[in-house]
């Protein structure tokens, strides 16, 4: 099998949701020398984008997604160590978690691995996270950065429910706050009040070194 045929079976594979059919590929690519970051984005992120999009036109449901996700989550296992080599000290910290009533995990996932590979420490605190409980995490953690994902429109407004709780609880200037998530946008996030938004993780990742240099830069003036 060459290059393309083995990313061709990796998009369709992880199109219908065979999960150790991805599973494979995903080491036969890395054997073959292919990077990780060839394989999520010509072949893993491009298809869940065709499964949505399946899902939009009705051709695909519920199950259909769950099975599609399961198997990109078993492949970003497998990359996630390499993607996220690093041995440099900690350069911040992230508490990182998707907003209440979303349960949708990867994107995040896939942010914390590129965070992890660049140098940041992350605290995950998984889906369905409450402002009560990122509230908690950042008294505990102290980070430099949150990051709240949300991936439906339908959850997006507890970005500013989050914040919200931020200031009520003083501790809205006491870190950099990200957002992010398919259906979000720079607009949304400036009238939201978040400081920093990116459309994928590899632009998290710049725009976090960003935010935390400038924050840093006023601290010292
Ligand atoms: Co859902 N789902 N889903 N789903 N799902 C979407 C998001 C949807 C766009 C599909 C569609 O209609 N085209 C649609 C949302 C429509 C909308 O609101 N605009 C949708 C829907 C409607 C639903 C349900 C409501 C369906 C139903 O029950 N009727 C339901 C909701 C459940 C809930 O949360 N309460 C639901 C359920 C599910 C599954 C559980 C079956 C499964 C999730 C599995 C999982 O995550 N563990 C699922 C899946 C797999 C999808 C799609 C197909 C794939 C999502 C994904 O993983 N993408 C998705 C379609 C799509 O996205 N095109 C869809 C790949 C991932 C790498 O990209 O998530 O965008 P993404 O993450 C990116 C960026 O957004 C960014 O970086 C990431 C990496 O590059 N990013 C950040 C993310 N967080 C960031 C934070 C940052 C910065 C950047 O700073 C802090």
């Amino acid at each position: 099998m060459n290059q393309d045929e083995l990313l061709r079976q990796l998009y369709d594979f992880t199109l219908v949701g065979n999960a150790p059919e991805v599973l494979s590929l995903t080491n036969q690519g890395l054997a073959m020398g292919l990077g990780p970051e060839m394989l999520l984005y010509e072949a893993l992120i491009p298809s869940l984008e065709e499964v949505g999009a399946r899902f939009e036109r009705g051709d695909f449901f519920v199950p259909e997604m769950l099975i599609a996700g399961r198997a990109m989550a078993g492949a970003l296992e497998v990359l996630r160590p390499l993607l996220a080599e690093t041995g440099a000290e900690p350069i911040g910290k992230i508490v990182m978690g998707t907003v209440k009533g979303d349960v949708h995990d990867i994107g995040k996932n896939l942010v914390n691995i590129m965070f992890e590979g660049a140098g940041f420490e992350v605290i995950d605190l998984g889906v369905q996270v409450s402002p009560e409980k990122f509230i908690d995490a950042i008294k505990e953690h102290k980070p430099d950065i949150v990051g709240f994902s949300a991936f439906l429109t339908t959850t997006m407004p507890m970005f500013k429910a989050n914040i919200n709780a931020l200031q009520k609880a003083g501790m809205r200037e006491q870190v950099i706050i990200m957002v992010g998530g398919a259906p979000v946008t720079q607009e949304y996030a400036d009238v939201v009040g978040a400081d920093g938004y990116a459309s994928d993780a590899s632009a998290a990742v710049v725009r976090a070194k960003e935010l935390l240099s400038q924050r840093r830069a006023l601290a010292r003036a």
